[in-house]
């Protein structure tokens, strides 16, 4: 039986975040969010991805428009400030998704790890970006994060903090096994990520059922393949008559629903997690130093997609 090494862990759901609201009405929900989690127990939460303004990707708008009213120049700054005096003063950390625009003017879909005294230990630019960079006039919203967001800088990482080795993802990266594997590589032990993931696809006619189901068998999947603890945070509900699907969740890494949301609205879920978990799935199935052929797995790296002609099979 592998030590308990125990972890409260908290997911804050949030309800719809509306063009009119301000960042002080959003963060207001937040600290109120991190103050239910403290008093359950929870040392670390995870807050959504763009967590402090509306889904913003689905209006057409100019860049500097978007700029100027949906990204933060500096974190924290004045708006977020209380939020990070509110992680030092209860000794709770958190993750926070939001529009980073850069000293040198690069905008980045960003996720930053706040440690228990408030400190920013960790940033995470967001990899896969879905969507397109096209005006589309037919389709009923649009999804613009590669024209709004450059590609992150930096490849996934895992950080060291609070008690456990802790890997930020970004919603679409969820979907992707690369994500996954590049923190179980690092020895992750929790994934945390933020999403905002529109109930309906316009790309394709998707039934709405399936964009449930796809968000929790890629969590129970990922978090079972890789050994984690996957916490997931959505922004969800009809902002502005848009609307995104909720499903906020905590995964163990037995691939088990450990907390799921019931609403659609502002919602702390909390779990005692035993960071041990993994462990006897790393050390059987999962054992990569034993089981794992990177000599086979040579085209992950080297290709984009099936484009090029596929290698002819030596068996045949
Ligand atoms: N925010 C985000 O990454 N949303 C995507 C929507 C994909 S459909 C264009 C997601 O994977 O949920």
């Amino acid at each position: 039986m592998a030590d308990k090494r125990k972890m409260g862990l908290a997911v804050a759901q949030m309800g719809p975040v509306h063009l009119a609201d301000t960042r002080a009405m959003v963060v207001r929900r937040l600290r109120d969010m991190l103050a239910e989690a403290h008093g359950r127990g929870a040392r670390m939460v995870v807050f959504p991805e763009l967590a402090l303004t509306t889904f913003f990707p689905r209006y057409w708008m100019e860049d500097s428009e978007a700029q100027a009213r949906f990204f933060e120049a500096t974190m924290p700054n004045a708006d977020v400030q209380p939020l990070f005096d509110d992680a030092r003063r209860l000794g709770v950390g958190f993750y926070l998704g939001y529009a980073e625009l850069t000293p040198r003017g690069v905008p980045y879909n960003t996720a930053i790890l706040v440690d228990e005294t408030g400190k920013i230990v960790g940033k995470y630019r967001k990899i896969h970006l879905p969507g397109h960079d096209d005006h589309k006039p037919d389709a009923p919203f649009q999804h613009l994060e590669k024209k709004f967001f450059t590609v992150g800088d930096e490849p996934f990482g895992v950080w060291d903090t609070m008690g456990a080795r802790i890997g930020m993802a970004l919603c679409n990266d969820r979907r992707w096994p690369e994500t996954w594997r590049m923190m179980s590589l690092q020895s992750a032990e929790i994934v945390v990520l933020g999403y905002n993931t529109p109930s309906v696809n316009i790309h394709w006619p998707e039934p709405v059922h399936l964009r449930m189901h796809h968000h929790l068998i890629t969590l129970q999947a990922s978090a079972y393949q890789n050994c984690v603890w996957a916490a997931a945070a959505a922004k969800c509900g009809s902002e502005d008559g848009f609307h995104m699907i909720g499903g906020s969740v905590i995964v163990a890494p037995t691939g088990e629903i450990a907390a799921q949301a019931v609403t659609e609205d502002d919602e702390v879920l909390v779990v005692n997690a035993d960071l041990g978990l993994g462990d006897t799935f790393r050390k059987n199935v999962f054992d990569f130093a034993r089981h794992r052929r990177p000599e086979h797995y040579s085209l992950i790296t080297e290709r984009v997609g099936p484009g090029a002609a596929l290698p002819r099979n030596p068996i045949e």
